[in-house]
């Protein structure tokens, strides 16, 4: 059922919350991998508030739906969603990437509640999702295994020998998600590292792929219904996204992978973003 309109304010409402967050973050900790989180914003509320069954109070419970980020340099977007969904308090944000602070550039899952798994070393999530999907399986458990890669990171061989397997195990209790915004480190990917026919690559691993608007709340809403439903084969949303989506100066600005910036700058993304969607 698609979202009504009291729940996509309520949606929007988070997602603006969220990237002015990820601005603080930036300042807070003197710099932080602000494109490629402000990209993924919709999709983290999206699984945060709505689809990943999931309670703050109860973080390691068994039968709980596991969420990685592969990508784990967007931790300037998913540690605050962590924080903002209750796992702990937002405040404790002021430390990120602080000495002996549990937040840093990269997520640690043994020092952040809520966190599934550590991150940082591109190419390794989808195998630890696979391993949890098996796990799953084996068990007779209906949790399910979500993994947010970037499309950079798809130059790593380890997501396809992943993909390849996870096909091969029926793996439909395994959702692939790749933000892409079409950048990586350097350059655009079509420039540094080809991918497309990217969803045919996906579709010829055995994957289903849905191809979407991840910046629109009730596409990502959509897709991550359907893939819920999957039971054999492993669904890849190919979510489209805009790199530093919010910001207009930092929109697809390959500088602004990894960026600092003082509080003037940063008052006006706010500001942005604040405005943004009125
Ligand atoms: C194995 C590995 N190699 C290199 C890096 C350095 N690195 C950090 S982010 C990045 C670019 C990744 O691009 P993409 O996945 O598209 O990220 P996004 O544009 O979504 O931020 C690279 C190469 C890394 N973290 N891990």
């Amino acid at each position: 059922m698609a979202l009504t309109a009291e729940e996509k304010r309520k949606y929007a409402q988070i997602a603006k919350e969220l990237r002015m967050t990820i601005i603080d973050v930036m300042l807070w900790s003197g710099g932080a991998h602000v494109g490629g989180s402000l990209s993924i914003v919709e999709i983290l509320t999206m699984l945060y508030f709505k689809h990943l069954n999931i309670d703050p109070k109860d973080p390691d419970n068994e039968d709980r739906d596991r969420f990685i980020l592969s990508k784990g340099h967007a931790a300037a977007g998913y540690i605050p969603a962590l924080a903002k969904r209750g796992y702990f308090p937002e405040e404790e944000l002021k430390s990120f990437n602080h000495f002996r602070s549990p937040f840093a550039m990269h997520p640690d899952s043994k020092k952040i509640i809520g966190c599934d798994a550590s991150a940082g070393s591109l190419g390794h999530g989808l195998s630890m999702a696979v391993g949890l999907g098996l796990a799953a399986k084996q068990l007779k458990k209906d949790w399910k295994t979500v993994c947010l890669m970037g499309d950079g990171e798809c130059c790593e061989g380890s997501i396809w020998e992943a993909a390849m397997s996870a096909a091969h195990f029926k793996l439909g209790n395994v959702i692939g998600i790749v933000d892409r915004n079409k950048f990586m480190i350097d350059g655009t990917t079509e420039q540094v590292m080809a991918l497309e026919p990217f969803a045919d690559k996906w579709r010829s691993f055995g994957w289903k792929v849905l191809d979407i608007d991840g910046n629109d709340l009730d596409a990502v809403d959509e897709a991550l219904t359907e893939a819920w439903k999957a039971t054999d084969v492993p669904t890849l949303i190919l979510a489209n996204t805009i790199k530093g989506k919010g910001v207009s100066f930092m929109e697809n600005k390959v500088m602004y992978h990894y960026a600092s910036a003082d509080s003037a700058i940063c008052e006006q993304a706010k500001e942005e973003i604040m405005k943004g969607g009125e």
